[in-house]
């Protein structure tokens, strides 16, 4: 199916009054396929119509979906994240002219599937997702994970850390998932950054969250990331402003050594991303999101998921378009992503 659409019938390129953009034919790089030659509802619906392949060996960076809701304290419905996004990636184009990147060029990128879980057993998926992230990246594969709820970002940095040591965490949400448990629980989509805390997974003078907002069961309720040394940027301190000025002391505050990004859909206003499980109001918006993400450039990412797209509450499928083109943009914001 590869070959479908890397070979446009004969002389097809040549009626169109643009160069013909790289492709798969003289690219030593995967190169999602133009709609300029192919239908944009044509192929398997891979992310970014990129190839498909089992293994992460030989990438550079893969995109992995792990469908688990069964963390959710609310609606129901990220199961099906992975998929959507995936469907409405069919119009995320490969270059970034907003920042440069060039991301086709100089990564080796494929879609390598989804993570299978045991939906009923939270504890027995939480292995099974640290055991595929693992093999991702142990192959020096960067994960750009297609979520799931946020339960998923527990396993996923279990492996990573394992690989890389405490990371640095950028974290998007309108909630700080640091609570210790719920109904007796201690592995929910509210929980997985204590459990990375309490296991040494994180270097928590380079944690900051962002976007966090919302009524809650005490009036401190950021005291303990606060205490392990979080910074905690509300979302009220975000509103009608530009992000750029506070992304510079991100970087600052994250320097060279590793770091993690964790982004939450709910972190947006609830307007532009309705599909998710426990939206709040008075959330971020899709410029300020594309301020974060490009705000990392230059740092060292070893992995990134966009989580918690439950595409059932948004007919629309904008929210679903939303995870689709923020994964591209981490994905273009990754080291070794040429500028042209
Ligand atoms: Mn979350």
């Amino acid at each position: 199916w590869v070959a479908l659409w890397t070979r446009p019938r004969e002389g097809a390129q040549r009626v169109s009054a643009f160069p013909a953009p790289p492709c798969s034919e003289r690219s030593s790089f995967n190169v999602p396929p133009s709609a300029q030659f192919v239908a944009r509802p044509v192929g398997i619906c891979s992310m970014l119509k990129l190839p498909v392949q089992t293994s992460p060996e030989g990438l550079d960076a893969a995109f992995v979906g792990v469908p688990l809701d069964t963390g959710t304290s609310n609606r129901p419905g990220a199961r099906f994240g992975p998929r959507h996004i995936r469907a409405e990636s069919s119009m995320v184009r490969s270059y970034n002219p907003s920042t440069g990147a060039a991301p086709f060029h100089s990564l080796m990128v494929a879609d390598i599937g989804d993570v299978n879980v045991n939906l009923y057993n939270l504890l027995e998926s939480c292995r099974q997702i640290r055991e595929a992230y693992q093999k991702i990246v142990a192959a020096g594969c960067i994960p750009l994970t297609l979520g799931g709820d946020h339960t998923i970002t527990y396993p996923i940095l279990q492996a990573v850390a394992e690989k890389h040591g405490p990371v640095g965490l950028v974290h998007v949400d309108a909630h700080t998932d640091t609570g210790d448990k719920a109904l007796g629980e201690k592995i929910y989509h509210g929980t997985p950054f204590r459990r990375c805390v309490e296991e040494g997974l994180l270097d928590c003078k380079r944690v900051v969250q962002i976007g966090i907002r919302g009524s809650s069961y005490t009036l401190d309720p950021y005291k303990y990331n606060r205490d392990q040394g979080f910074r905690v940027v509300l979302a009220e301190d975000c509103w009608m402003k530009s992000l750029v000025p506070l992304m510079g002391e991100v970087r600052q505050q994250m320097g060279a050594k590793p770091i993690y990004i964790s982004f939450d859909i709910d972190g947006l206003d609830p307007a532009y991303a309705p599909g998710t499980g426990t939206p709040e109001i008075a959330g971020l918006t899709p410029a300020q999101a594309l301020e974060i993400i490009r705000g990392c450039q230059g740092l060292n990412i070893v992995g990134c998921d966009l989580v918690e797209v439950a595409p059932v509450y948004d007919a629309s499928g904008n929210t679903a378009l939303m995870g689709a083109n923020l994964l591209f943009e981490m994905l273009c914001a990754l080291p070794g992503v040429k500028k042209l």
